[in-house]
């Protein structure tokens, strides 16, 4: 496949933007080649600058759960623009969408919208820290918050990638109160609470880890993590960023059928927009500024356009619960023919599939755990990586991301990719 305009755009993008990209983990530096420059998508589509056509399996890193381009996102986005794109005042369509979500989410009382996932973490952070009136919090190794300096520690998704999962510029003084536990091992979490009595504000945790490849999450470990944050009086949040209205539409916490107190939100509630969002509990909401001491604002903050395409995207999803049935149909058709192309092929490679969310290890090690995803051979990910590409599958450029597909993605797409990996792999024997 030839991509000289993605080189082209690349080489002059270098001279003005740091590693020519707006964020990491679109350098497909880890897969040692120059990033594809896209053009345009369409459902389960992507075409690139210099005209090749890919099945995207990163879906914009979750949010396109529809597909791209699909209509549904775009309803009434005309006269919404048309009317103007911000006003610094509240509008009606926040009110919608703030409804809908804490209807979807019954642990999220209120809710606060905001313009990243970041933000959604960083914020539920001080509103924990707030609320407790204590400084620490636990997070897990290879499990990724977002960007924000507390939460750069020992952290996942593009800073695993790249070698950096406690980034400099991060200040001792900050990074001293992120407590770092270990993913399913809830004795390494008790051991953080013994050492540290009556200062741990919160537990963070990526409910289904998405940031470190997929880990699934041992259902014993969650409830544990549950019962020693209600006993310790410590805010459990879960990072739904990836899975919120992704693995059933009111995400990971009702698939696992636990309560936590707060949660925050990303991705697909933007509707392909830069949206995100915080709550929980109405007594930890209500430390808010302007009902409490705890600040947070922003300028963009529940934007009319992004919160109709989020609230067109939401509704859709409620009213349409065969989404989610089709992606697990789907997720698991791809899970199927990997193990059956690994288990044809001898290749050492393992795939964890939880709901619609997969990937692809090169271990052969069964993966639970971070210490079983850091045994993957990322050489070999990075020849599989480029063989699937020159087939036609856009994969995630890294070996610790995860596997997306949408509702536009059909069987005969993932029969074709199927096919695909049978013959990547075979590249690698
Ligand atoms: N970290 C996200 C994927 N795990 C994607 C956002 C980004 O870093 O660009």
């Amino acid at each position: 496949m030839k991509r000289e305009k993605s080189e082209k755009l690349f080489i002059e993008a270098e001279k003005y933007i740091p590693g020519g990209v707006n964020s990491p983990v679109r350098a497909f530096k880890s897969v040692d080649m120059p990033p594809v420059f896209v053009d345009r998508g369409k459902g389960a589509r992507i075409y690139d600058v210099d005209g090749n056509e890919y099945t995207d399996y990163i879906c914009s890193w979750g949010p396109l759960i529809l597909g791209h381009a699909s209509p549904v996102y775009y309803e009434g986005i005309q006269e919404a623009l048309a009317k103007g794109t911000t006003f610094g005042a509240p509008t009606a369509v926040e009110v919608e969408i703030a409804k809908l979500i804490t209807e979807a989410y019954p642990s999220m009382e209120m809710v606060r919208m905001v313009s990243s996932g970041t933000e959604a973490t960083m914020s539920a952070l001080r509103v924990a820290r707030g609320y407790t009136g204590r400084n620490k919090i636990i997070k897990f190794e290879g499990c990724y918050h977002g960007h924000s300096d507390g939460l750069l520690v020992k952290s996942g998704s593009g800073t695993l990638t790249f070698g950096v999962p406690t980034s400099s510029g991060v200040t001792p003084g900050t990074a001293q109160d992120t407590l770092v536990a270990v993913y399913n091992d809830l004795d390494s979490v008790k051991a953080l609470f013994a050492q540290n009595p009556g200062e741990i504000a919160a537990v963070i945790v990526e409910p289904v880890a998405g940031n470190m490849g997929v880990v699934a999450p041992d259902i014993n470990f969650m409830k544990g993590l549950r019962q020693i944050t209600e006993d310790q009086g410590t805010v459990l949040i879960f990072d739904e960023v990836i899975t919120g209205f992704r693995l059933a539409y009111g995400g990971a916490q009702a698939v696992l059928d636990i309560k936590p107190d707060m949660t925050t939100l990303g991705k697909i509630i933007g509707g392909g927009m830069p949206v995100g969002a915080f709550g929980g509990r109405r007594d930890i909401m209500e430390t808010v500024a302007p009902l409490g001491g705890v600040y947070q604002a922003g300028t963009l903050s529940g934007n009319p356009i992004a919160m109709k395409m989020g609230l067109n995207t939401l509704t859709y999803l409620r009213d349409h619960p065969e989404v989610y049935q089709g992606l697990e149909e789907k997720a698991k058709l791809l899970e199927a023919g990997f193990r059956e192309n690994i288990k044809k092929t001898g290749v050492k490679a393992q795939v964890v599939r939880f709901k619609g969310m997969t990937c692809l290890f090169f271990t052969d090690q069964p993966v639970d755990s971070y210490a079983a995803v850091m045994t993957s051979d990322t050489g070999a990910y990075t020849k599989y990586f480029k063989a699937m590409l020159d087939a036609g599958n856009f994969l995630p450029p890294s070996q610790f991301e995860a596997i997306f597909i949408s509702a536009a993605h059909t069987k005969e797409d993932i029969e074709k990719t199927i096919a695909d990996n049978y013959q990547a792999l075979q590249q690698l024997v």
